[in-house]
């Protein structure tokens, strides 16, 4: 029996979606198309009646805009909200900034397939020369955390995954507890951790996972946080499948 529930989002399209680029952690703001998606996920989440008691998001811009604009839409902007590094998208190390595209065709789509999905094998480390090293490890919103010896220079799913689910347990199952309505507004990879927690997904069968940005998704749970509804997207099955197919498609040669 649905004992809980709670809404995920990813954020609306990046500037850097757009351009097709490894984001991770470097602090990309929504393009027009992702403030647009942003807007229609609060439409979505208006529609079905949804209100909230707290807001948890990433430090990063993209998550909490799209999450402003979707309590915005639906007239809850003063509702708590908490930020947090263990949020954030999966660091992408050295490939950060680079193009998915040009990264297939110099590496190959295989390979890009397995930096992108693979459970454990990560990216190369961002050394203190890249080009981003500074905008990300001197950014004063991470002067408090993560630690200096957490601070990551690139996270496979698995290491992105022990970093978010402490968060999960520590912060979000206690407030479900006390009966609070939940939105997480967050990143591609840090809800695929979550969803394959929750699901308990394989290492094989989270590769093949590819979430949207900007569709709201509702996880129904049992008394011990069990799934009973998964996944149920607030669009239309043909929009999912195509926005999946899409982002599934970042990493191909073309
Ligand atoms: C994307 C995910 O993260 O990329 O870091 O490039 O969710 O913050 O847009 P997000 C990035 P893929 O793992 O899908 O390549």
């Amino acid at each position: 029996m649905s004992k809980y529930k709670i809404v995920m989002v990813r954020h609306g399209e990046s500037e850097w979606n757009q351009l097709n680029l490894f984001c991770g952690w470097f602090d990309a703001g929504l393009s027009d198309k992702g403030k647009a998606e942003a807007l229609a996920a609060g439409k979505a989440l208006k529609d079905a009646e949804y209100t909230f008691d707290v807001a948890h998001t990433s430090m990063l811009t993209r998550a909490q805009n799209t999450l402003g604009s979707i309590l915005k839409e639906i007239g809850q902007e003063n509702i708590p909200i908490n930020k947090t590094w263990r949020l954030n998208e999966r660091h992408y190390g050295g490939l950060t900034g680079m193009n998915k595209t040009e990264t297939a065709q110099k590496y190959g789509e295989e390979q890009v397939q397995i930096w992108r999905r693979s459970f454990d094998t990560p990216p190369p480390p961002m050394e203190a020369d890249h080009k981003y090293y500074d905008a990300i490890v001197k950014d004063p919103r991470y002067a408090a955390e993560p630690k200096p010896e957490e601070f990551p220079k690139f996270e496979s799913l698995k290491l992105t995954i022990e970093r978010t689910l402490p968060y999960w347990n520590n912060v979000i199952i206690p407030q479900l507890k006390e009966g609070k309505k939940i939105i997480i507004a967050a990143h591609g990879n840090s809800l695929r951790g979550i969803v394959k927690h929750l699901d308990q997904l394989s290492n094989d069968q989270i590769m093949g996972l590819n979430l949207p940005t900007g569709i709201p998704f509702v996880y129904e749970l049992d008394e011990n946080f069990k799934p009973v509804v998964s996944m149920k997207f607030l669009g239309d099955e043909a929009t999912v499948k195509a926005a999946m197919e899409a982002v599934a498609a970042q990493g191909k040669a073309k």
